[in-house]
């Protein structure tokens, strides 16, 4: 099973939107392994956000994501990376399609209310900035045999 990292953004939190869109996660049955609250500093804004360093936006993200509480989780299931990936939709909420996270809730380019991670590596890297190992659990769902069979591709 693949893990990837959400971050629910600033404006999730003080949107009141936390619940409504932690359920489309679990409504597409995948499984939430860690998570927490948690408000970033600089550093950690800076860590996460490396690969954007020198970009246009780079100092406006930095604002964006240190400027309330976020909540952090990383979000298990088959293929999960680009599965989350579409539950979110396109960067800017503006392009984002209908049915979509941001296509539902976001117009900004900017306040795009959710992060996943963009792959395989930054998954893992992403992960361990936030989680220990021990922190990410393992179990069992009651439901995982009819979300998907295990036998299918
Ligand atoms: P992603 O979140 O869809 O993976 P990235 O290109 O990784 O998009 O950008 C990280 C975050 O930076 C976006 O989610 C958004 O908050 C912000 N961002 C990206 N591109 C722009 C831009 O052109 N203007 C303003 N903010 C941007
Ligand atoms: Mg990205």
């Amino acid at each position: 099973m693949e893990q990837t990292l959400i971050i629910l953004k600033p404006d999730c939190i003080q949107r009141r939107l936390v619940g409504r869109i932690i359920q489309r996660f679990e409504d597409k049955g995948l499984t939430v392994a860690a998570m927490k609250l948690m408000q970033f500093s600089k550093e950690l804004a800076e860590r996460h956000y490396a690969p954007h360093k020198g970009k246009t936006f780079y100092s406006r993200l930095i604002d964006y994501i240190t400027r309330g509480p976020v909540v952090v989780m990383v979000v298990r299931g088959f293929n999960a990376i680009s599965v989350c990936r579409k539950l979110l939709g396109a960067t800017f909420g503006s392009d984002a399609e209908p049915g979509t996270i941001r296509g539902d809730f976001a117009v900004s380019a900017t306040y795009n209310l959710v992060h996943g991670s963009d792959g395989p590596e930054s998954a893992r890297t992403e992960i361990g900035l936030y989680f220990r190992p021990d922190e990410v659990l393992d179990y069992e769902s009651a439901t995982d045999t009819w979300v998907k069979r295990a036998d299918e591709l």
